[in-house]
């Protein structure tokens, strides 16, 4: 049967400096839903990568004494470099440096102008040039960029306009009508009452005043707004051509998800769906403006001093860790929090002892007992009910969870089997079945029942915390890892476990 097809993206991070963990994060979300979709049986494409136009970065290679080429390609290794060591696994990893891109874009702006969806004009208005956005007065809160609260400063410059009012009768419908097409339903409300419904004004989509970014074909004198330019990454790195779309695009397109974080919803929600019908393409299934990564609190920021970086994380705690701690601390709609007395504290609760302990604590007593035997005489007791039952609930419970994006609610579900796991031991005292040569079977049963409990929690967290499983997986000398084993009681009879290897040394806090 032909697999089918799950699309996911990431914004693309600006080349503007080093990631921190709150860019981090998004990724490592991501990353987690593409394995997830891929152990249910999808064929994913997972794209992400880096936005490297603008006057922002332009200004700060220049800063830097360096061309913007050679600034971006230094970042874009750099963020390539981090998501790699967070051990993500894309498809795609895109820079819109790229000339296909860019010349893609070209074309997808020839095609808009021709359309009469832009058209020239001259602007005047104030401007943000972090966010890279013009502002009516009354859009300004205190005279200051309502994105991200700096100074404004007023501009004049002839320009090309994008219709975006054309197209408020539809967005208005696309709103009202689709209640899945954004998440959180928060972000939604948010749109249509304070975007959508007061009136779309026609969007300024070219820049005179700075010359890093890709050139209007036909007047050279402007660059692409930003956006146009970095939203198309989409469809342009599947090979979409406004002549002759490639049959990757035809295959991927529409995207089933755009993963990007709360602050540029508007982006991907109002003015993305208005490029796309204007190019005559389908929306994107989903969008997702997943909270953020605060550190102690607060919005993180270089100059806040308060930057903490992934791959400072792993060298200490290691990549599963991060991982693992990023993903159950953000929920799906409220904003979560970071700082390293935080992570120690979780890293050694639920990695080192739920985790970590349990694992430790079975192979050691098969060791132990049965010389890491793996045996299953299935003498049945009914304090095995409280684990099993929820073993075999399990899978369904997290696909629940993973298909609404609760993520942090799905690795919670897992960790109770873990917690059940633990408690299974005390419940059945081993240490005293083993005193007892009748009740030799009956331990072995325990014993299977945890290491199965074991493996089962191990094959549903392996999207989120990949190393470790694999880890497990050699340790319990299994071949059964994916979705297709998660029926209790297919851990393999009659081999032997591998030895022990700890998975999380506890951290010693002050
Ligand atoms: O916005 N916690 O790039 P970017 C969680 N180039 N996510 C965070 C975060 C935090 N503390 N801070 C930022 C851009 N993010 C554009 C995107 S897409 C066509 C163009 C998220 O480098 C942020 O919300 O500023 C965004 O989704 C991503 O990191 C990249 O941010």
């Amino acid at each position: 049967m032909k697999k089918k097809k799950y699309y996911i993206s990431t914004a693309i991070a600006y080349t503007s400096g080093k990631p921190h963990i709150g860019n981090t994060y998004e990724i490592i979300l991501a990353d987690a839903i593409a394995r997830y979709k891929r152990l249910e049986g999808y064929d994913v494409y997972f794209q992400t990568g880096t936005d490297e136009h603008g006057e922002k970065i332009q200004t700060k290679a220049k800063e830097q004494n360096k061309t913007p080429k050679e600034f971006v390609d230094e970042v874009a290794g750099e963020i390539k470099r981090i998501w790699d060591i967070m051990n993500i696994s894309y498809d795609k990893f895109i820079r819109t440096t790229d000339k296909i891109h860019e010349q893609e874009v070209q074309k997808i702006f020839k095609k808009m102008f021709d359309k009469g969806d832009i058209y020239l004009g001259e602007y005047e208005g104030n401007y943000c040039v972090p966010c890279e956005s013009f502002w009516t007065e009354s859009q300004l809160i205190d005279g200051k960029c309502p994105d991200c609260g700096r100074e404004v400063t007023l501009r004049k410059e002839e320009a090309y306009f994008f219709k975006l009012s054309k197209y408020q009768d539809k967005l208005e419908k696309l709103f009202s009508e689709n209640a899945d097409f954004l998440k959180p339903e928060s972000r939604r409300n948010e749109m249509l009452n304070n975007f959508i419904k007061p009136g779309l004004e026609d969007l300024c989509v070219s820049r005179t005043s700075f010359d890093w970014g890709i050139k209007v074909p036909f007047n050279d004198k402007h660059v692409v707004y930003v956006w146009l330019d970095a939203l198309t990454n989409y469809i342009t790195f599947l090979g979409y051509d406004v002549d002759s779309p490639s049959k990757e695009f035809k295959k991927y397109w529409p995207a089933d998800l755009h993963l990007i974080g709360k602050d540029i919803v508007r982006f991907h929600s109002i003015y993305w769906p208005a490029f796309l019908w204007s190019l005559d393409l389908e929306l994107p299934h989903l969008i997702f403006g997943h909270p953020w990564l605060l550190s102690n609190n607060d919005k993180i920021g270089k100059s806040r001093g308060n930057a903490i970086y992934a791959d400072d994380l792993v060298s200490k705690y290691g990549v599963d860790a991060v991982r693992y701690y990023v993903l159950s601390e953000t929920p799906f709609a409220n904003d979560g929090n970071i700082t390293l007395e935080l992570l120690e504290e979780r890293y050694n609760s639920d990695l080192a002892n739920i985790l970590g302990n349990l694992v430790n604590r079975t192979l050691a007593m098969d060791k132990k007992y049965f010389d890491s035997n793996i045996e299953n005489p299935n003498i049945y007791e009914s304090v095995d009910d409280n684990l099993i039952s929820y073993a075999k609930m399990l899978p369904s419970i997290v696909k629940t969870k993973m298909d609404s994006l609760k993520i942090s609610e799905a690795i919670e579900d897992i960790f109770e089997l873990l917690k059940r796991s633990n408690k299974y031991i005390d419940d059945t005292t081993p240490w005293v079945l083993a005193k007892d040569e009748a009740k030799t079977d009956r331990l072995k049963t325990v014993l299977y029942n945890l290491l199965e409990s074991i493996r089962v929690s191990a094959v549903l967290l392996r999207p989120f915390i990949p190393e470790t499983c694999d880890k497990i997986f050699r340790m319990l000398n299994t071949k059964n890892t994916g979705f297709d084993t998660l029926d209790f009681a297919s851990l393999e009879t009659g081999n032997k476990l591998n030895d022990a290897e700890i998975l999380f040394q506890r951290i010693e806090t002050k």
